[in-house]
């Protein structure tokens, strides 16, 4: 079975969880579910990074010890995900003990190797980046230009990383598809600007902190503590037994895929494959970038008061349409604007309008044609190939591409073709004049929408299933999902049996009203 690694990042527990972090998470469990139905052995890794300077600061304010922040907020992290439905299969804390270890592993690793030593240094450090800032980066107030606050001096003796030695391969591999350790990075213009500034020559970075506790001890130093970005980014192959299970290591390792925003794609595109490389592990295969979005054309901030959380999401449009909504809205890539009454109107549209009314339309009319019933007729069914074109013409692809907003328009267009056939072909005419065609024409509707059950389950797990209940169709939706995209054959007797009994009708998708939002 071919396996399939994908990853978010670890999230800060110094903020609760919110769209943005929601944002990234359902982005891969989507890409993660479509590569199961494609008989993909998937590996999805989440999970918090709870060490640094940022944390102990958090949890100073709160006047608790900063393990009980981070058990506190990883625990909001795991039940937003659970909310959301998230199925991830493992959930990793920098905290963890197992995690502790491979850092130190890996640290004492590199240190034989003599790709660590001592120097001293003074900068300026930006506490909420958890980095190092140069001078010209600041803003005109002298500000971290992200978080708009100054940074700190701060001088000490440290431990470094010889990063530089990395610099010419590291261009080598991003560059060239045909090295054999090639890292794809994508959106390309984020690629670019990576190569760009690598051509500018690398520095060795500082990788301890001499006066932060909270932190993994340096096994060959313990007065110092591994630097937060270095314990994070080793998460990847920690939490799957990199120091503790090698079967499993080497069943998923390398990564294809790191999914993350802009903010972070240096450290994942730079700095942890030449920690790899000095540590003598084949680096991750792919990267992917997507942009920042702002909240009614503003950062996201509590003091603005803009953050919307998972619950909200959920609150205001269900499970299921939330993670639907949150990653179709604006394309994943560039950056964005996200607002609740752009998000409730698209969930008009789409989910209320069209597939919300299709699925309603139909069972309807079984119920007052068919007693209920899946017709039970001889029928050629274009209209179900036709579904199945218009869904093979780009839908995987686009979800293999990151491209949701694209895949959730190419759903749309399959609904939409139902939808119009069913307007042409006027049932409820039908009903008095043709009972024959009516049953024809209902038997086809049910297929082909049973059909988008299958394609919608990546974005929608649960109303997947529930209609693929309401059109009587026996079973988890999944099994028979899993069979299709393996074989890609329409079953013969359709989906929904014939005479088969509808489920219990419920609307999918109550129509928001607007006004009120
Ligand atoms: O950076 N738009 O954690 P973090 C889009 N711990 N995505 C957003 C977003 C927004 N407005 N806000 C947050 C860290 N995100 C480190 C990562 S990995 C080894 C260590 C998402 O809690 C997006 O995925 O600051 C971004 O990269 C991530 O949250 C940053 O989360």
């Amino acid at each position: 079975m071919k396996k399939y690694y994908i990853t978010t990042p670890i999230y800060y527990v110094n903020d609760r969880p919110h769209i943005g972090h929601a944002y990234t998470t359902i982005a891969t469990d989507i890409v993660a579910r479509w590569k199961k139905l494609q008989g993909f052995d998937v590996f999805f890794l989440t999970g918090t990074d709870e060490h640094g300077a940022k944390i102990c600061q958090s949890a100073q304010a709160k006047q608790i010890t900063p393990k009980e922040l981070c058990d506190e907020m990883s625990g909001h992290f795991k039940e937003a995900w659970k909310l959301l439905d998230i199925d991830y299969s493992g959930f990793i804390r920098t905290t963890d003990k197992i995690h502790e270890e491979t850092v130190q592993m890996i640290m004492q690793t590199l240190y034989d190797k003599q790709l660590i030593y001592k120097k001293k240094y003074e900068g300026l450090y930006c506490i909420h980046c958890e980095k190092f800032i140069s001078e010209k980066d600041l803003d005109e107030n002298g500000c971290c230009p992200d978080h708009k606050k100054p940074p700190k001096v701060q001088s000490e003796e440290n431990y470094f990383f010889k990063l530089s030695s990395f610099n010419e391969k590291l261009i080598e591999m991003i560059e060239s598809p045909d090295h054999p350790q090639h890292i794809e990075i994508l959106p390309e213009t984020r690629r670019n600007e990576i190569l760009g500034k690598l051509k500018l020559g690398l520095e060795d970075i500082s990788i301890s902190r001499a006066a932060l506790d909270w932190g993994i001890p340096l096994p060959f130093d313990n007065s110092q503590t591994v630097y937060v970005w270095i314990d994070a980014l080793i998460n990847y192959v920690s939490a799957i037994g990199y120091k503790n299970d090698k079967a499993l290591f080497e069943k998923y390792w390398p990564a294809d895929i790191h999914l993350m925003a802009k903010d972070i794609l240096w450290f994942h595109s730079v700095i942890w494959p030449a920690i790899l490389m000095g540590a003598g592990i084949a680096v991750h295969k792919k990267v992917y970038a997507h942009g920042f979005f702002t909240i009614n054309g503003e950062k996201m901030s509590k003091t603005i008061g803009n953050v919307i959380t998972p619950a909200e999401l959920i609150e205001k449009f269900g499970v299921d349409p939330a993670r639907y909504l949150a990653v179709s809205l604006i394309p994943f890539g560039p950056d964005g604007d996200i607002s609740i009454s752009a998000l409730a109107h698209k969930y008009n549209i789409d989910l209320a309008n069209n597939l919300g009314n299709l699925v309603s339309r139909t069972n309807k009319m079984a119920e007052k044609y068919f007693e209920g019933k899946i017709p039970d007729c001889m029928v050629e069914d274009t209209l179900t190939k036709d579904v199945m074109k218009i869904m093979e013409e780009g839908y995987g692809q686009s979800l293999e591409n990151m491209q949701f907003n694209r895949a959730a328009e190419i759903l749309q267009n399959a609904i939409t073709l139902i939808n119009q056939q069913i307007e042409n072909d006027a049932p409820w005419k039908l009903a008095k004049t043709d009972t024959e065609k009516l049953a024809k024409c209902m038997y086809c509707y049910f297929q082909a929408t049973d059909l988008i059950a299958l394609y919608l389950i990546p974005f929608m797990p649960t109303i997947s299933q529930k209609i693929w209940e309401l059109n009587g169709a026996a079973g988890n939706v999944n099994d028979t999902a899993k069979k299709y995209f393996t074989d890609k054959i329409l079953p013969r007797g359709g989906f929904s049996p014939k005479g088969a009994s509808l489920g219990k009708f419920e609307i999918l998708f109550p129509r928001i009203d607007l006004e009120k939002k």
